[in-house]
């Protein structure tokens, strides 16, 4: 079964930046996530532009943008500046007024364009949008931080997702309070990626490589 597995950078030890991110890419990481905030489309700053022009630096693997920002597209020209063909941009169609325009900026620029949906935002609410985007971040806690409780309600709109992502050729990826039991389930009913934070991945004894080859074999 093939599944991607991303790292979310805003969990990780900022005193050692580069260091993790060579402990990550030594165990067998597949592209790091990086939630940019801007302290009022969600209550938090997490990582700005600074970090992801250090990671993208430091790494040659993809990166995995996650704008938690008001009005994308008055600011996405800063942070495409970074980044390099083939890494992928998701905006919040809320935060924008015309969220359609945005995601053409982003494929005029070579990246892959995503929209994170919100757990309180409905499918039918992003559908247009479905048929542009090639890449869908699912929110299962609310944006803004790490370490929060699963919101179970969600599940119902990764299943109605899983049902259209065929037709109309899109990836799910989930985002947020991503366990092992998560992945065990919904990994062979088609979701594509996991972005793994402190549920999983970070402050744990074992080392990245144990818990990604754990994951990977699915051996909890
Ligand atoms: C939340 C953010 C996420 C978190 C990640 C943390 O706003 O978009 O990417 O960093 O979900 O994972 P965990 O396992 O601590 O919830
Ligand atoms: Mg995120």
């Amino acid at each position: 079964m093939q599944f991607e597995l991303m790292a979310s950078m805003m969990c990780a030890d900022y005193g050692n930046l580069e260091k993790e991110v060579k402990l990550l890419e030594e165990g067998g990481i597949d592209s790091f996530h990086i939630d940019i905030m801007d302290g009022r489309y969600v209550p938090n700053f997490a990582m700005s532009l600074n970090d992801l022009r250090f990671i993208a630096k430091a790494t040659k693997k993809p990166l995995d943008v996650h704008l938690m920002i008001e009005h994308p597209n008055n600011l996405i020209r800063l942070f495409l500046k970074y980044l390099r063909k083939g890494d992928t941009v998701y905006i919040h169609p809320e935060a924008e007024y015309h969220p359609s325009a945005t995601l053409q900026s982003i494929i005029h620029a070579g990246m892959i364009p995503g929209i994170a949906i919100n757990p309180g935002t409905s499918v039918e609410t992003v559908m247009e949008m479905l048929r542009i985007v090639k890449k869908v971040l699912v929110m299962s806690v609310n944006p803004g931080n790490a370490g929060q409780m699963y919101l179970p309600y969600v599940g119902k709109k990764i299943t109605k997702l899983l049902s259209m992502k065929e037709d109309m050729d899109f990836e799910i990826y989930w985002d947020g309070a991503c366990s092992a039991d998560k992945i065990k389930e919904f990994a062979p009913k088609g979701v594509r990626g996991f972005v793994l934070g402190t549920t999983l991945l970070f402050g744990k004894e074992r080392t990245y490589g144990e818990t990604l080859h754990n994951i990977r074999t699915l051996q909890f």
